[in-house]
């Protein structure tokens, strides 16, 4: 079986669900290609051994130059801090390499362009991870409003919630840094909305936002990878936001509201969109991530009602892949869906969705709405 080494670039939360990713796709999608953990790139040392060992990667290397220019690297994927994906992404395209690269894409849109550009031109397969597109029950939903089960889309409505910033003691982190992260909870979880939104949906128009910093100073950590200080004395300013909420018009008519949050108390990973049609609605959570809500016009009067899809069954995407109806999926697995997605897509030498365009109009949306939250206005998706 023809073999495509990896190159992963990050070790921490993401760097784990990509390297389960790397290491089952294979094991549950029959390809043509396996995909071996050849190498773990980071910066310090001491962790990277470890997680190299703990993840099962063949080597670690601290220097992702060097790695990205060695001929027996076929695909490298970027689960940096956000602050080092162009850098890395456009390089990784220069040399030749197949890129799956964390969200959101870039630190602005200016960025995710050149970095689009440079992927494109390239002629290499490039991915976003949306990996919420790979959920089943999400995939069913688009293939659901494909088929115009729910009609024409009137609303979308998303709110992604999370809590572990609702402790004021909570330690700093690089997420809550705007030089490395570009913002808080709106790239990382508003970014996942509106690729959501996209996909179901269609594209974004104008947007308008608000913005709030609850807690604008947390206990420094003495280095990146401690979670919590014992005796915490100094504290960082944190710059980005705690919170960012916008209205969306989509242009073909539809409106949405979108909200998220590192600071709902309760809401561990609270992903739930609804989307509403002429013809019916669909209702999704992650945190029942098994599970499409869909309400029809065409049931009878008499029966007529939400019903819970358990989205296991063989005809549901991706199950076939998986385990009998009722053996549900879990987080890792939409890592696994995604990655699968992608390897096939560097056999049939296809491009995949979403991809660094996807990336793009993203970001776009994302500097929108941090745009209108200045001018206290609409402001054109352009
Ligand atoms: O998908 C989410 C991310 O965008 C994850 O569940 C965690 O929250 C990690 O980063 C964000």
């Amino acid at each position: 079986m023809r073999e495509l080494n990896v190159a992963l670039i990050g070790y921490n939360f993401m760097g784990k669900a990509h390297s389960y990713a790397i290491g089952n796709a294979a094991f549950f999608f029959q390809h043509q290609v396996k995909p071996v953990k050849k190498v773990i790139v980071g910066r310090t040392e001491s962790l990277l051994r470890k997680a190299a060992e703990e993840f099962g990667w063949q080597e670690y290397a601290t220097d992702w130059k060097e790695v990205i220019g060695r001929d027996d690297i076929d695909l490298v994927c970027i689960a940096t801090p956000t602050s080092s994906h162009k850098e890395i992404a456009i390089a990784a395209a220069k040399a030749g390499k197949h890129i799956l690269c964390e969200k959101p894409l870039g630190m602005n849109a200016a960025e995710a362009k050149e970095m689009w550009e440079a992927a494109n031109a390239s002629g290499v397969i490039h991915m976003i991870g949306h990996n919420y597109r790979r959920v089943p029950a999400i995939a069913l939903a688009k293939k659901l409003i494909d088929d115009g089960k729910i009609g024409d889309i009137y609303h979308f409505r998303g709110v992604y919630l999370q809590d572990w910033l609702s402790d004021e003691h909570a330690p700093m982190s690089w997420r809550l840094d705007k030089r490395i992260a570009g913002s808080g909870p709106h790239g990382d979880l508003n970014a996942h909305l509106i690729d959501l939104a996209r996909y179901l949906v269609g594209d974004i128009s104008q947007v308008i936002g608000m913005e709030k910093t609850f807690v604008t100073k947390r206990p420094k950590l003495a280095d990146e990878n401690q979670h919590r200080s014992a005796s915490p004395i100094q504290l960082d300013d944190v710059t980005v936001d705690d919170t960012t909420s916008f209205l969306a018009k989509f242009n073909h008519g539809a409106l949405g509201t979108f909200e998220a949050s590192r600071m709902a108390s309760g809401r561990k990973n609270h992903e739930r969109i609804e989307i509403n049609g002429s013809k019916g609605t669909l209702a999704f959570n992650f945190e029942r991530m098994n599970e499409l809500e869909y309400w029809s016009k065409d049931d009878d009067l008499e029966v007529q009602g939400f019903r819970t899809i358990l989205a296991t069954e063989e005809v549901h995407p991706y199950i076939h892949a998986w385990w009998p109806p009722g053996h549900a999926l879990g987080y890792q697995n939409t890592f696994v869906n995604q990655f699968a997605d992608f390897i096939q897509a560097i056999i049939t030498k296809d491009q995949i969705q979403p991809n660094f365009y996807d990336g793009w109009m993203c970001n776009k949306v994302l500097d929108a709405v941090s745009k209108s939250i200045d001018t206290l206005t609409w402001e054109y998706i352009r």
